[in-house]
């Protein structure tokens, strides 16, 4: 099956929670006016929105309406579409490889989120595309098998592995697996440990790993990542601005729209967070994560 298709039926319960919903409620119109907007603003809510970014939604419908001269409830839909896509383009974002040396990346995100997946698919996706070589680096010393989770990946991948005992101190990791692939540039791709967002002495480790690698490559790593279940709904909004706080993100990786009606969420999270989308995961296989492309989502959303 093509990404496109995978990707389409990967929306599909978002699709059902956010525009299927919409679709029913404008069905139900004869005019634009308050109560049909006050249904619209129920169904974005429900889809996990937010508050805030919804407001602003349903605002921007309403002006749009009216300067667009709109008066049938069913173009609300097409208009809709066209909104969420114009939020949506600037947030493209590729990976930003280091053209002249190491490239650096470190993966962050909560417990469960997908980033030693997501290094493990990225990995193939790189190697896929002549990228490399490609380094994992066992940065997660804290829960238990982590480390042979990311070992036997880089096994099945044939890429070099970096790691240090169970309990070590993440920072030294990820200074060795430097030292270790800066003699053959290409890409290290640094796995951390899952952390709350709002447990302060964990933040704070994450904020030493960014230091060490920041004094050992005298630039910050090239990218910084957040990886997102978008499972979590609106609590992605708050791991995207704390994790941010600690470690300034350069990107977001949203994972697991396969199996959520929570999809809604990557516009709350976009709209208080300018920070790009820069790839989706749809699934467990390698070939279930892809860049982050505005316009394929809408279409496959819509
Ligand atoms: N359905 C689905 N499952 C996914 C996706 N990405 C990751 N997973 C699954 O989510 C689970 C957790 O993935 P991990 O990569 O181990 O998550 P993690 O963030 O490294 O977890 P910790 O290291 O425990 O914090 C695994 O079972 C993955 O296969 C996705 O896009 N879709
Ligand atoms: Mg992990």
């Amino acid at each position: 099956m093509s990404w496109f298709k995978r990707l389409k039926s990967g929306l599909s319960k978002t699709k059902e929670q956010l525009v299927n919903n919409f679709e029913k409620v404008v069905g139900r119109h004869q005019k634009i006016d308050d109560d049909l907007l006050e249904e619209l603003e129920e169904v974005l809510i429900l889809g996990d929105v937010g508050m805030d970014t919804t407001m602003a939604l349903i605002d921007t419908l309403k002006v749009r309406a009216k300067k667009e001269k709109i008066e049938d409830p069913a173009e609300l839909l097409p208009l809709f579409r066209t909104i969420i896509a114009e939020q949506l383009k600037p947030l493209e974002g590729t990976l930003n490889l280091n053209p002249d040396g190491l490239t650096v990346l470190l993966m962050l995100g909560v417990n469960g989120a997908g980033k030693t997946t997501t290094i493990a698919k990225l990995a193939q996706h790189l190697k896929e595309q002549g990228v490399g070589p490609i380094t994992l680096a066992a940065g997660d010393t804290f829960r238990a098998a982590a480390i042979e989770q990311l070992e036997i990946w880089s096994q099945r991948l044939k890429v070099d592995f970096v790691r240090h005992q169970h309990g070590a101190d993440p920072s030294a990791v990820a200074f060795d697996a430097i030292d270790h692939a800066e003699k053959k540039g290409g890409i290290v791709l640094i796995d951390t440990a899952g952390r709350l967002q709002t447990k302060y002495n964990l933040m704070e480790e994450l904020r030493k790993i960014n230091r060490v690698i920041e004094n050992r490559l005298g630039r910050p790593a090239d990218e910084r990542l957040l990886t997102l279940d978008t499972n979590t709904g609106q609590n992605a909004l708050s791991q995207a601005v704390n994790f941010n706080e600690s470690v300034p993100l350069t990107g977001l990786v949203m994972t697991k729209f396969d199996s959520t009606a929570k999809g809604g969420s990557i516009l709350a999270v976009t709209s208080k967070l300018q920070v790009p989308i820069k790839f989706i995961g749809i699934g467990e296989k390698a070939e279930d994560l892809q860049p982050f492309v505005a316009e394929e989502f809408v279409e496959a959303l819509f």
